[in-house]
C-alpha cells in the first residue's frame, strides 16, 4: 500500500572541510610532541610511544578522503585536536537547531510544504547537545511549525528509525506530514587523539519530509514500500557520555565518554545481518534482489558497502547502483544514507525500487524500500 511517501529532502554541508593529509599532519604533530614530552619515560619502558598516522592507511581502510566539520582550526590544532564551538545563550538559536532549520527548509522547498502543511518535527540524531527542551521543539518553534516534536536517537539508525516513525504517524492520523532531520555533528564526540578512529566521521545534516499521498504535490514521490528495523544488543559501538557521568569523580577526561569502537568485530558481525536483513525484506515483499535500481546505504566503510550490495545482488554492485559519498563527507552517521538517496537518485523512473538502509550502533539496523512514484 503506498499511501505514505518521501515528498522531499534536504541537506545542509558546513562550509569547512578537513582532508586527510591535514587530519593526519595535526595528529602527527600531536604524537611527536607526546613522545617528546614522555622521552623518559618511553626510554625506560614506563610507557608506549604514540604511533603516528597515516593518510593512505586511512583512505584504504575506510574509503574516506575528507570531511565537512562544524569547526576546522580546534580540530587541526594539535595542542587540542577537538572542535571550537562556543556554547551560545539560552536565547540564541543552538547550533544543533540552525543547521536543522537550514536542511529542513530545502526538504520542504522541495515538498512544495509551508510550515503550516507540517504537524511534527522528528530530530533524529546520535548526539543531541542538550537534554531538553528538546531540539526538535526548538526546531519547530524555529519554522513555525504548530503541533509537537521529539528528539529519538538510534545512532546511526536514527533516519531510517524515525522514517518508520513518520509513517506510522502519518498513517494513523496523528499528523499530516512529518519532517524529520538528522543534525550530525559527529565531531563533538570523535576522539581526535586516537588512532584508531580519529578519522572516521563528520558533521552534517540532512532532513526528509513524510506525508500521505493525497498531499504530496511537489515534484518528487517516493513511496514507502515497507520499513524494517532491528536492533541487537553490543557494546562494540559505544559511548560512556551521560549526565551520570558527574557522580563518579573518576569519569571526567575518561576517553570512553567519548565514541569507542572495536571496528574489525563491527565490521565483520555487522555486514551479514544487514544483508540478511534487507534479503529477508524483499523475499517477504516478493521482490528480486535484480529489481533494485538503489542500494543507499549507510556510509562507514566503502568495504562494506561494497561486501553487503554484492551480498544483495549477487554480484558486485556499481557505483551507480550503491553510490558513495563517504569519501567527500567521512561517516555522518544517521544522516549517511539519507546523503546518499538525496544526491543519487536522478536516473530513477517510475515504479524503480530502492534500499535506504542503515546500520551502526545498538547494533541497529534499518532499511527502508522505495519505490519512484510518478
Ligand atoms: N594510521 C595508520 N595505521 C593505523 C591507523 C592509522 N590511523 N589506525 C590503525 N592502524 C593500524 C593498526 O595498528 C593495525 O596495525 P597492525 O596490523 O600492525 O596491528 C592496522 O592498521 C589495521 O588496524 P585495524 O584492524 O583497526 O584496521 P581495519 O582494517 O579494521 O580498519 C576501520 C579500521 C576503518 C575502523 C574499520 O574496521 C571499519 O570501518 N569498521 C567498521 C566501523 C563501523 O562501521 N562503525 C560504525 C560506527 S558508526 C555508528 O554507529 C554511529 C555511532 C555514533 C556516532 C557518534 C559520533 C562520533
Amino acid at each position: 500500500m503506498l499511501d505514505i511517501v518521501i515528498s522531499g529532502t534536504g541537506l545542509y554541508t558546513p562550509p569547512e572541510a578537513i582532508s586527510n593529509d591535514e587530519l593526519v599532519e595535526a595528529f602527527n604533530r600531536y604524537v611527536a610532541a607526546f613522545n617528546d614530552e614522555h622521552a623518559d619515560d618511553i626510554a625506560a619502558s614506563r610507557i608506549e610511544p604514540l604511533q603516528a598516522s597515516s593518510a593512505d592507511f586511512v583512505e584504504k581502510a575506510s574509503g574516506i578522503k575528507s570531511r565537512y566539520v562544524v569547526n576546522r582550526s580546534g580540530i587541526l590544532d594539535p595542542q587540542r585536536l577537538t572542535p571550537r564551538i562556543a556554547e551560545r545563550p539560552n536565547e540564541a538559536q543552538s547550533v544543533q537547531c540552525e543547521i536543522a532549520v537550514a536542511a529542513a527548509r530545502e526538504a520542504m522547498d522541495q515538498a512544495g510544504k509551508s510550515a503550516a502543511d507540517i504537524d511534527a518535527v522528528i530530530v533524529a540524531a546520535s548526539n543531541m547537545q542538550r537534554p531538553y527542551p528538546a531540539i526538535a521543539i526548538e526546531v519547530q518553534d524555529a519554522l513555525g511549525i504548530t503541533g509537537w516534536g521529539f528528539d529519538m536517537n538510534v545512532a546511526c539508525s536514527s533516519a531510517t528509525f524515525g522514517i518508520q516513525q513518520a509513517r506510522d504517524s502519518v498513517r494513523s492520523g496523528s499528523a499530516r506530514a512529518v519532517l524529520i532531520v538528522n543534525p550530525e555533528i559527529c565531531s563533538g564526540h570523535l576522539n581526535f587523539r586516537d588512532r584508531d578512529s580519529h578519522f572516521i566521521f563528520g558533521d552534517v545534516c540532512t532532513a526528509i519530509v513524510v506525508e500521505g499521498l493525497e498531499t504530496a504535490s511537489g515534484a518528487e514521490r517516493y513511496g514507502i514500500v515497507d520499513t524494517r528495523l532491528q536492533t541487537i544488543y553490543s557494546n562494540n559501538i559505544r559511548n560512556n557520555f551521560g549526565f551520570l557521568n558527574r557522580g563518579d569523580d573518576s569519569s571526567i577526561g575518561a576517553t570512553d565518554k567519548l565514541f569507542v569502537q572495536e571496528g574489525r568485530k563491527v565490521f565483520k558481525e555487522v555486514c551479514p545481518v544487514v544483508a540478511d536483513q534487507i534479503l529477508g525484506q524483499l523475499s517477504d515483499l516478493d521482490i528480486l534482489p535484480d529489481q533494485l535500481r538503489r542500494l543507499w546505504l549507510h556510509q562507514a566503510n566503502l568495504s562494506m558497502n561494497q561486501l553487503i550490495s554484492k551480498r544483495v545482488l549477487g554480484r558486485v554492485a556499481s557505483e551507480v547502483e550503491a553510490p558513495t559519498i563517504l569519501d567527500e563527507y567521512a561517516n555522518t552517521s544517521s544522516a549517511g544514507s539519507v546523503i546518499a538517496f538525496h544526491k543519487h537518485r536522478s536516473g530513477l523512473i517510475e515504479g524503480d525500487l530502492g534500499v535506504l538502509c542503515s546500520f551502526g550502533a545498538g547494533y541497529s539496523v534499518g532499511s527502508v524500500i522505495l519505490q519512484k512514484l510518478a
